[in-house]
């Protein structure tokens, strides 16, 4: 079991970070959704009247969309589905936006993948 438990933490590489301890509700934050595999709460510094980040709770090596392997086919269409239930309870009827931001160059600050769900005005394309 000790060995089953180091596999795991080694397969989920990657320093800690702020969503870890979101996900171990060390600090606080405004929960919307939850189930085994996916935890989505308000973002911190929204850019939409409603800005949701939709996380796996289990990171799994998973800091970036761009370092997606075979095994996580399940937790990314977990992730897209979960967005679509989030969206609905906040009746975002008319649209939204998902948004993955992926290393430096998309923007991507905090190395835990995530999933932004903006919606409640009109978007514009292209983005900044
Ligand atoms: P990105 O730039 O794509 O890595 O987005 C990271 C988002 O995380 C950013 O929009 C702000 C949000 N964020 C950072 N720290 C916290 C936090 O402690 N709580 C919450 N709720 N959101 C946070």
């Amino acid at each position: 079991e000790v060995a089953a438990q180091a596999a795991s933490l080694f397969k989920d590489s990657g320093s800690p970070t702020i969503f870890d301890k979101i996900i171990a509700k060390v600090i606080p934050s405004k929960i919307v959704y939850e189930d085994d595999k996916v935890l989505a709460f308000r973002d911190l510094n929204p850019q939409a009247p409603t800005h949701i980040l939709i996380i796996p709770k289990h990171r799994d090596g998973l800091t970036q969309l761009s370092k997606a392997e075979e095994r996580h086919k399940e937790i990314l269409g977990e992730l897209l589905y979960a967005s679509t239930v989030v969206a609905k309870k906040e009746k975002l009827d008319d649209g939204y936006r998902i948004v993955i931001n992926d290393g430096p160059q998309g923007c991507q600050s905090v190395y835990h993948l995530h999933i932004h769900l903006v919606g409640g005005r009109q978007m514009k394309w292209p983005p900044g």
